[in-house]
């Protein structure tokens, strides 16, 4: 392979810093000179994955689409940051199948914020809308959220702010 593409897979619950940390980590990849472009899935869900809604099937679909997009961009030099709740174990593991398949390097990037501090911060209201019984299927309230069990790295809260949690997503992924 002569490219020198990746993917950086963000999985974590609905306001648990996710693409805060992936908007940073693009920004200082791409200062370095390195081609880096976020796929985030409340962006996606406007395009290329109009239609989809929360059932295990279609976030199965979801994903099915963003890791194939992600492989693209790798396989074409740029590092791909994925910002999906992807809660489901099997969706995301086979994600990465696809990528080592292709020779692709693929980092599992674990945001473990407890649900009670997302649920806290939630910017968008939604865990309160989910709470009234106005969101079905939301994860982490009526909808389950399986946690990696070897994420290549695992970020928590008391990890720093965006900055430091940034640092240790480019240290991570310069370490292999
Ligand atoms: C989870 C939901 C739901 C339900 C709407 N469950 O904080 P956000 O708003 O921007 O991130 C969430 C986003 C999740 O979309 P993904 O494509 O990442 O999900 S998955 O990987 O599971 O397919 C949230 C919003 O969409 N949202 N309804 N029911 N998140």
């Amino acid at each position: 392979r002569k490219t020198k593409g990746s993917t950086l897979w963000f999985t974590g619950l609905s306001g648990s810093g996710k693409s805060s940390v992936a908007v940073e980590v693009e920004r200082r990849l791409v200062a370095s000179g390195l081609p880096a472009y976020i796929l985030d899935g409340d962006n996606l869900r406007h395009g290329l994955n109009a239609g989809l809604g929360f059932s295990p099937e279609d976030r199965q679909e979801n994903v099915r689409r963003v890791a194939e997009v992600a492989k693209l961009m790798a396989d074409a030099g740029v590092v791909a940051i994925v910002s999906l709740v992807s809660p489901y174990r099997e969706h995301r593991d086979a994600a990465r199948a696809g990528h080592e398949a292709d020779g692709l390097p693929f980092f599992e990037i674990f945001m473990d914020t407890p649900l009670e501090e997302c649920e806290a911060r939630d910017p968008k209201g939604l865990y309160a809308k989910a709470r009234a019984g106005e969101i079905p299927e939301f994860t982490g309230v009526s909808a389950p959220y399986e946690a990696p069990q070897r994420p290549d790295l695992l970020l928590r809260p008391s990890d720093g702010d965006v900055d430091a949690l940034a640092t240790l997503v480019i240290e991570r992924m310069q370490r292999d």
